[in-house]
């Protein structure tokens, strides 16, 4: 009898305790937050209140976890979804160096995660066309995850690393994605990932270039995972197609082809990374200090 009632006891003060909690909490129940962002015009710019809600709009409101368009696009909270429809979304706000996404390309800083999709590569394509001397996405510090897919990211060219998209600390997923087209003065022509992880699975990486390292993919410091990737016509000094500098990456399906084909292929720098044992390439790359391979079919 003596434990029933300090059992009877214990659950009215945990149910106290627990309604205490639910007052002083507002009201509301913990609910997961997730919004799904539709309608994105394919025209770029800010402009709140006129009725129309760009990329770059919309991006603003997922970073925020609010609504800084006057209306014009849903309100971002939490986990959000931006959906893309077949359009090619020109980037035409010019400027570099800004990391607001006011201008230049297009700054992700959401630290809860971003799914941003379209209709497929070919059909949604996010173009920088080369007017704003700038990258597509730049995936900031803050960031968290990032899933990109369906999409085609061409022409970003910049003075710097990360000439399609560039991605810093965050987690990186890129499904079914065409990098094409793209350029960066140092590293990592297509994509560039410095610390957090990539992954990518399917799309094509295809025609960028960097002038240092990493013409398709450049990696430092995280872990890549590549599944099933067509990585063809990448240029670089060193890693036409995937440099690897203090990471490790993993590859799996797709292939990874230099033009011309004299240029090494993939690079593993030493440091931290695992050259050979962290790849599945055939035929299998040597373990070296810094390992080049000429020609690669990843299998
Ligand atoms: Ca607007
Ligand atoms: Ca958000
Ligand atoms: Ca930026």
């Amino acid at each position: 009898m003596k434990t029933q009632k300090l059992f009877t006891a214990f659950t009215l003060g945990l149910g106290l305790a627990l309604a205490l909690a639910w007052l002083l909490g507002g009201g509301r129940l913990p609910v997961a937050r997730a919004v799904t962002i539709n309608n994105v015009i394919e025209n770029d710019g800010i402009s709140a209140g006129d009725g129309q809600c760009t990329l770059r709009e919309a991006i603003n409101n997922a970073n925020s976890d609010s609504d800084t368009t006057g209306g014009d696009c849903t309100a971002g909270d939490g986990d959000d979804t931006i959906v893309l429809r077949a359009y090619t979304y020109v980037l035409t706000m010019t400027g570099t160096g800004d990391e607001s996404n006011l201008m230049g390309d297009l700054d992700i800083t959401d630290a809860d995660a971003l799914t941003i999709t379209g209709a497929g590569p070919g059909q949604t394509v996010i173009d920088a066309n080369g007017v704003i001397s700038d990258r597509v996405f730049d995936i900031q510090v803050s960031a968290g995850t990032v899933v990109i897919s369906g999409v085609t990211v061409i022409n970003g060219h910049v003075t710097g690393q990360g000439g399609g998209i560039r991605s810093r600390a965050a987690d990186l997923t890129l499904i079914n994605v065409e990098v094409i087209s793209n350029a960066a003065s140092v590293s990592g022509g297509g994509v560039y990932v410095f610390q957090g992880s990539v992954t990518v699975n399917g799309g094509q990486i295809l025609s960028n270039s960097a002038d240092s390292m990493g013409g398709g993919v450049f990696a430092q410091e995280c872990s890549a995972a590549l599944g099933g990737t067509e990585i063809l016509s990448n240029t670089a000094d060193n890693g036409g197609g995937l440099y690897v500098l203090s990471g490790s990456a993993t590859l799996s399906g797709g292939q990874i082809l230099v033009t011309p084909p004299t240029m090494a292929e993939v690079c593993v720098s030493p440091g931290s990374a695992r050259p050979a044992t962290a790849f599945s390439l055939r035929p299998a790359i040597a373990s070296s200090p810094t390992t080049r391979l000429a020609t690669a079919a990843v299998g």
